[in-house]
């Protein structure tokens, strides 16, 4: 098989990067390790930021996220009993759309199949080949026959666990790594949001965050010790848990129902430096990875594929280079500004099983300024409704 450019991982980065390109009239294949219906049974994010929402209009994907996602132009943060409302269309200008990564990865697929991309599932041992010469490839099996991809560039949008990543010498790659000492335990439910906009809670029993899908589809969190597990929790124990970390105003609003989806989820800081080597050029996931707490995950996936995209272009159309050859520096820049946020905020709204008490103080410190200073909200709505590309 031979194309422009190979993308690994069928997940929203590969599948965005795979149908901005398509647009474009340059070819590309997409080999993914899963089933589509494994892809889209995943919960994972909630919220976009406006850059996501527009890469997903000039993809021709955002027909369904306007008619259904939610525009928010505010979140709450639960403190002390009380909720307080951080405007952040007041503060910053923007918004951010509330729509799931599981629909807007259906939608990309959808995309895809309309416009007879190639999208390969239950892709297995794929291995990267020759990526720093002219000439890289990538083998898989697929049905127990072995295919070479003969290309041009390797995109890794292969998730943390990908096979990307690990393909770059050891001697090259820089990774950087901060693991926090709590996950999270995650209940999507079919029932009404206790909230018209996102509800984080900073308690002493831990951190709480209560989100949504739509207005009959509810994602609720609490923080959890790493040694827990999912069979752990039964529903019951789950909205005991999320009532008491909640002002009572809501607690006793709150709508309980059977959870579709549990899960526990860690949290990590992660960075690899180099985000190019040679041909290869990691995104999303295969390159970062930031605790959930800022809504940045999938968001930082968005400026790496923007990046990309325009880079690829100019190279194809126009002969020119530059914008592969910044790639790494200009998404790293990004990337690490989205890393500060999401872990200073983790830092304002959870609790850490040893922390003494000065640092609680700076913790209680950190969330009153915030609430008690338009500089601080400003800086708040600019990071959590997107920085520019
Ligand atoms: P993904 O991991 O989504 O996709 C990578 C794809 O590559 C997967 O489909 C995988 O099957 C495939 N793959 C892996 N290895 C392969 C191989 N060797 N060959 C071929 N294919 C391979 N972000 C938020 O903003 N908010 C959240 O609330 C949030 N919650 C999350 C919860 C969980 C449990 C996880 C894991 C992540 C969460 N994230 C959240 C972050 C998440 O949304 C990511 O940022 C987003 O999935 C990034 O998309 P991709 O880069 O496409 O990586
Ligand atoms: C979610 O809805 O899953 C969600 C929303 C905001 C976050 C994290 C997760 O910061």
């Amino acid at each position: 098989m031979k194309t422009r450019v190979c993308i690994i991982g069928g997940g929203p980065s590969g599948l965005m990067l795979s149908q901005l390109l398509h647009l474009k009239g340059i070819d590309n294949v997409v080999l993914e390790r899963q089933s589509r219906e494994y892809v889209l049974s995943r919960i994972r994010a909630g919220v976009l930021e406006h850059g996501f929402a527009d890469l997903m209009r000039t993809a021709q994907c955002g027909e369904r996220m306007d008619r259904e996602g939610e525009i928010h132009e505010g979140i709450f943060i639960a403190h002390e009993g009380r909720l307080d409302r951080i405007d952040l269309h007041k503060h910053s200008g923007s918004s951010v759309i509330v729509y799931g990564q599981t629909e807007l990865t259906r939608d990309l697929y959808e995309a895809r199949d309309r416009m007879k991309g190639i999208v390969i599932h239950d892709a297995e041992d794929v291995q990267l080949h020759d990526v720093s010469s002219d000439h890289p490839y990538v083998t898989y099996r697929v049905g127990g026959e072995s295919v070479r991809v003969n290309c041009e560039f390797v995109i890794g949008a292969d998730g943390f666990h990908g096979v990307s990543r690990k393909s770059i010498p050891k001697d090259v790659l820089r990774e950087h790594e901060k693991l926090y000492p709590f996950g999270w335990l995650g209940v999507l439910s079919r029932t009404k949001p206790v909230s018209p906009e996102l509800i984080y809670t900073r308690h002493e029993r831990g951190f709480a965050l209560c989100s949504l899908r739509s207005q009959v589809l509810s994602r609720y969190y609490v923080q959890v010790p790493l040694t827990d597990k999912v069979e752990d929790w039964s529903d019951d124990a789950f909205w005991t848990e999320l009532k008491r970390r909640l002002p009572r105003e809501v607690a006793d609003r709150l709508i309980t129902g059977e959870s579709i989806e549990k899960s526990i989820a860690p949290l990590r800081s992660f960075v690899a430096e180099p985000m190019r080597y040679g041909n290869l050029f990691l995104a999303g996931d295969a390159a970062h990875i930031v605790p959930p707490t800022g809504a940045r995950g999938l968001n930082s996936a968005a400026s790496d594929i923007y990046y990309l995209y325009h880079a690829l272009i100019a190279h194809f159309e126009k002969g020119d280079d530059t914008g592969l050859e910044q790639y790494s520096a200009k998404a790293l820049a990004r990337v690490w500004k989205a890393q500060r946020f999401s872990w200073w905020m983790t830092n304002m709204l959870h609790t850490y099983p040893d922390s003494i008490s000065y640092e609680q103080k700076l913790q209680q410190t950190e969330l009153e300024y915030l609430l008690s200073s338009n500089a601080a909200k400003r800086s708040f709505a600019e990071n959590y409704t997107g920085l520019p590309f």
